[in-house]
């Protein structure tokens, strides 16, 4: 552990200490953000309404469009000299969510991180190969910041330039990577293709993956692919960025740092705080940051959250994996259908390469489903490869779970557009009225 003191502490402790935390920081919020003393006002409460844990619920909820409607520096609680570093995130409406920092802030951030990777394995005499975005994305430096403040070395290849990549995690003898899922599933297809045995050329032990959704199968053909344990990493920018929840040894459920989140799970549809072990919608409030304090924040985050102590020992609370978005649920012809039920369809046969597939909407009065899905590649070359035939089981084994029929195209390997970020399974070219 990188911080036993906090990370092996009882509910209790961590509950008495977010409590104390909660009032200071609720207190900082309603002091130095005119938004939040705004809605404090409107709703006829003031700090002094908020002395336990149990108060929270009383506190407006924060969602995405509060900070573009402050861009860029509008939930700013401290003066903007203070501020050592900024991140931002690309939306769909154009407007950046940007996020700051202020040293101590950054320090926090550091040691999150550090905690991170301690708690997935990662130990001062690993050699981490960070494959995240640098830039504005909180992903690159975020894992990069981590590897510093562990003392292990850090090989900073960012994403893309796969050769080099490759290369890179050969002769450095690279023994943990830390990438988006999807550009993991994509180098380990990559190694292969350059003529690589990746259990045999690479060094791997230990993946830190996330910034996405990612399936159990897909872990397990990482897993299986480079011969490492691939560890689920949680967060978002608005929360500093990765470093929020992690898996440990166990692989069962991500602790969350609650020493400086706390987390409600709430029903995204009316906003009520539902009783632990109900899935509902991620809120978190930070529980120290300076620079922009952000209370009861939507995450559009779908997940179940549990309070028991973990086989690691410790007691943070734990993120029962992802369950997808409230947001990423799409309609079809009146039906609703997850992405992650057709990659669960997808990844379960055998004869596809079922981490690279597309969904396609068309349509204007009719809905129209596509799925685009290409062939594993040994099975492609062989003479079993009988597309008619393939088509047609996986047509019907998407409508035993869907209710409707999507039409299926197979595609060659290597078709689809390979991903070196977040992936995007989704392509919705209907018209919207
Ligand atoms: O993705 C921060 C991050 C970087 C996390 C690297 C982990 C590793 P954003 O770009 O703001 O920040 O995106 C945040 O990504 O609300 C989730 O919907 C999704 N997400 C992040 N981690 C996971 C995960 C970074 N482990 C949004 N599982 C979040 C599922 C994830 N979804």
């Amino acid at each position: 552990m990188f911080e036993p003191e906090i990370e092996r502490m009882k509910t209790d402790q961590i509950k008495k200490l977010q409590e104390e935390r909660f009032i200071r920081q609720v207190r900082h919020a309603y002091e130095n953000v005119p938004m939040y003393k705004k809605r404090f006002r409107d709703k006829g409460i003031t700090p002094d309404d908020i002395r336990t844990l149990d108060d929270a619920y009383k506190i407006p909820l924060t969602v995405k469009d509060d900070l573009r409607d402050h861009y860029p520096y509008g939930i700013l609680a401290v003066p903007l000299r203070d501020v050592v570093e900024m991140h931002a995130s690309s939306g769909t409406t154009g407007i950046p969510t940007v996020v700051t920092y202020t040293e101590r802030d950054m320090r926090t951030w550091r040691r999150l991180m550090a905690r991170t990777y301690a708690a997935a394995g990662v130990t001062s005499e690993d050699i981490v190969q960070n494959a995240y975005g640098y830039g504005l994305f909180t992903g690159g430096l975020g894992f990069h910041y981590g590897i510093q403040e562990l003392g292990a070395m850090g090989v900073p290849t960012a994403t893309g330039n796969t050769k080099r990549q490759l290369r890179m995690m050969k002769d450095m003898k690279t023994t943990v990577l830390a990438a988006t899922p999807s550009y993991a599933l994509f180098l380990g297809e990559a190694a292969k293709a350059e003529g690589y045995d990746p259990l045999n050329d690479f060094n791997l032990r230990i993946g830190m993956f996330g910034a996405e959704p990612w399936s159990e199968e897909a872990r397990k053909k990482i897993q299986d692919t480079f011969g490492l344990r691939a560890h689920d990493v949680y967060g978002m920018s608005e929360l500093y960025g990765p470093g929020v929840a992690v898996e440990c040894e166990h692989q069962n459920g991500l602790h969350i740092w609650a020493d400086e989140f706390l987390v409600e799970v709430i029903d995204p549809d009316t906003g009520e705080v539902l009783e632990e072990g109900k899935k509902g919608e991620l809120v978190f409030t930070m529980l120290t940051r300076e620079a922009m304090p952000l209370l009861r924040y939507r995450t559009k985050d779908l997940a179940v959250i549990e309070w028991e102590e973990c086989e690691c020992g410790r007691y943070h609370p734990r993120i029962m994996r992802i369950k997808g978005r409230a947001d990423d649920m799409l309609i079809v012809g009146g039906v609703n259908v997850f992405p992650s039920q057709i990659e669960h369809v997808l990844m379960n046969i055998e004869e596809l390469a079922g981490e690279f597939f597309q969904i396609v909407l068309e349509g204007d009065i009719l809905d129209r489903l596509y799925v685009k899905a290409e062939v594993e590649p040994k099975f492609f070359k062989s003479d079993k490869y009988d597309a008619a035939k393939l088509k047609k089981k996986v047509e019907d084994e998407l409508q035993a779970v869907l209710t409707l029929r999507a039409r299926v195209e197979l595609l060659a390997p290597g078709s689809l557009p390979r991903t070196e970020g977040k992936a995007k399974h989704v392509v919705d070219l209907r018209h919207k009225t």
